[in-house]
């Protein structure tokens, strides 16, 4: 019995010593725990005879006495090591400097036209990226059977019953117009920028997923004076002075005339815009009188001026994920 409370003694103390500061309970529990050895002795003690008892007795209290003090000691010897440890730190140091994100330089642009364009008056609108067939093509004067609505170019969410209830991801942000011109009388004067879709064959100049901005000034006698006017300046604005900026005429069913916007990048002519005078059509469609008003509307692709802005050679890389290009700006 004395040899093995002395063996169990010194093999609790070796225990004790190697714990750390999780595994020191575990420890604990199995030399002075309900099913120790050592608990299991202190309470057959009582069915010895009396001398044996008082002898057997006062050597097993001893040593749990000593295991216990052993656990205390290298209890506080760890917390003081632990101590110790974070008082190493010197708060004095400069910190990490953490790494912190950036805008995209198609917010950057997207910001730059809403500054150039809301201090000429016009007010920010917003339409829904699924958009109803009729406000993406009917009311734009897009016939049902125009190739814009073939499957190769359009991401169909829904098939309904009419035009009212096909659901298309919008292809441009023309709608967002029909949406203001049903809701408002004029004078008009908004932008709407926002993502547009397309089932593109991607290429440099060509994403599926890319962002316009739409303009749309309705009132008595505006004329394409004034739509050169504000295009000039908020592709000033954005690019700075001094582009060579190319108005060239082309077909939209929404506009009449209808015009491209080309600015001259890398010694080519890169397309930046549609634009043009809002078709009569388009204006009774919302309920607004062409003979009274007139309006000019535009719709100018913002990855291209950001291209165009940051000198970037390819427009799939604003939606890649390459950090070696996110990591440039
Ligand atoms: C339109 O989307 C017309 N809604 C623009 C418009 C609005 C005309 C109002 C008249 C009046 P278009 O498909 O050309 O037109 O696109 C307009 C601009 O979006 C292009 O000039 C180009 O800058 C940009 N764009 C078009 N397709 C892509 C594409 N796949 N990737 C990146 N930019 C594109």
């Amino acid at each position: 019995m004395e040899d093995e409370i002395k063996s169990i003694v010194q093999e609790a103390k070796a225990a004790i010593a190697q714990s750390d500061a999780v595994s020191l309970s575990v420890t604990a529990a199995k030399f002075i725990g309900r099913k120790a050895r050592l608990t299991q002795i202190l309470r057959s003690i009582k069915e010895f005879s009396a001398p044996e008892r008082q002898k057997a007795g006062s050597l097993a209290n001893r040593a749990r006495g000593e295991i216990e003090a052993a656990l205390l000691q290298r209890k506080q010897e760890l917390a003081t090591s632990a101590q110790r440890s974070t008082m190493k730190r010197d708060t004095t140091l400069p910190g990490i400097t953490p790494e912190i994100g950036h805008l995209s330089p198609v917010t950057i642009v997207t910001n730059q036209l809403i500054g150039a364009l809301t201090e000429l008056g016009f007010e920010i609108a917003h339409g829904p990226e699924a958009e109803l067939e009729a406000y993406n093509f009917d009311y734009l004067n897009i016939m049902p059977n125009h190739p814009a609505r073939d499957e190769w170019d359009t991401f169909w969410l829904r098939q309904g019953k009419d035009n009212k209830t096909s659901v298309l991801l919008r292809t441009h942000t023309s709608p967002v117009q029909i949406r203001y011109m049903l809701a408002h009388k004029p004078p008009l004067r908004i932008i709407a920028p926002g993502r547009t879709f397309r089932y593109e064959a991607e290429d440099a100049t060509h994403a599926s997923v890319f962002s316009q901005m739409e303009g749309l000034m309705v009132d008595k006698g505006i004329s394409v004076a004034h739509l050169k006017a504000v295009i000039v300046h908020f592709v000033d604005r954005v690019l700075g002075e001094g582009n060579q900026v190319r108005f060239r005429p082309s077909f939209f069913p929404f506009t009449e005339p209808s015009f491209e916007v080309d600015v001259r990048f890398r010694d080519k002519w890169l397309e930046l815009m549609g634009c043009g005078m809002v078709h009569p059509q388009v204006l009774r469609n919302v309920g607004i009188d062409p003979e009274e008003y007139s309006g000019f509307a535009f719709g100018v692709g913002i990855e291209r001026l950001a291209l165009l802005k940051y000198g970037i050679n390819d427009v799939r890389l604003f939606l890649g994920g390459d950090m070696r290009f996110v990591k440039q700006f």
